[in-house]
């Protein structure tokens, strides 16, 4: 079984048109996918988020949901990843930005050997037509140099598809700490620890208007997260991924101690 985590807070406008389209595809694609479950975490939303998601279940595509009190993505995906027991266990946003296609070319990397596979929008054969506005592009570009020092060989770590053996993801997620955006970050970085095979594939990717991040608001404790973290997961051993082996470069940043990767005086 396939079990896909969807966090939302607030999200009972853009909710219920991805859920929608969710059942559709996973009908059509029944034979690779097999049954799957939606777990919607509702993060301490103050709209009706809970009532639009229980109005989708139905017996092709069962919809359940769990309540998180603890506001923020990271907590929320957290809470979502506890909450499953699928052999295969997937998290993706409620705005639907993530062409779904994702889904059955993530499942076959897993089938090939993968134990993450994280949806990207950094690749050559990434297709994210619409873009965020300047500011927000800017601030993308800053946060993914700090974050390429902690996951060497990793484009994009903030895509918001990601797909797991779900026994790996649970064994991992219970040290999460982060409880905002930056949490992608951290579970790759605890996932390479453990010894996964992280394999990033290219995704479809559309801006959804009405996103919850605002880089003023977010952008901050974004990076100050990423300091944490890198703070946090200095003593971790960070295993130098297949394909990077051979490349002096990334081979001995992915080799050195984190902190020690990050610009004097944090990554502001
Ligand atoms: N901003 C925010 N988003 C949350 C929180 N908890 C869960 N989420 C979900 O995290 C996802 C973030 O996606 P989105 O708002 O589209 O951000 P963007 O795609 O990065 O612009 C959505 O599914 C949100 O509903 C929270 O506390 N704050
Ligand atoms: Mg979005």
């Amino acid at each position: 079984m396939l079990q896909i985590v969807i966090p939302a807070f607030n999200e009972e406008r853009r909710l219920p048109r991805t859920l929608r389209e969710l059942r559709r595809h996973v009908g059509v694609h029944r034979g690779v996918l097999g049954r799957v479950e939606v777990i919607v975490v509702d993060n301490a939303s103050t709209d009706a988020t809970a009532e639009v998601a229980r109005a989708a279940s139905s017996a092709a595509m069962p919809v359940r949901v769990v309540r998180c009190d603890r506001r923020g993505k990271g907590a929320a995906v957290r809470a979502g990843l506890l909450a499953t027991d699928a052999e295969l266990v997937c998290f993706m946003d409620a705005d639907g930005a993530t062409g779904l296609d994702a889904l059955e070319v993530a499942w076959r990397h897993l089938l090939l050997g993968a134990d993450a596979v994280i949806g990207s929008r950094g690749l050559a054969e990434s297709d994210t037509a619409a873009r965020h506005c300047r500011t927000r592009s800017t601030g993308a570009a800053a946060y993914r140099r700090i974050a390429g020092r902690l996951l060497p060989g990793i484009a994009d770590t903030q895509c918001g598809f990601k797909l797991f053996r779900g026994d790996l993801v649970r064994s991992v997620v219970t040290d999460l700490r982060t409880a905002g955006f930056s949490f992608d970050v951290e579970l790759l970085v605890l996932l390479r620890a453990a010894g996964a095979r992280i394999e990033e594939i290219p995704v479809t990717w559309v801006d959804v208007p009405g996103s919850t991040f605002v880089p003023a608001r977010h952008g901050a404790g974004a990076f100050a997260e990423l300091v944490r973290i890198a703070w946090s997961t200095r003593d971790l051993a960070r295993p130098v991924p297949a394909g990077l082996a051979g490349l002096g470069g990334a081979a001995s940043l992915s080799t050195m101690p984190v902190a020690a990767a990050l610009p004097a005086g944090g990554a502001g």
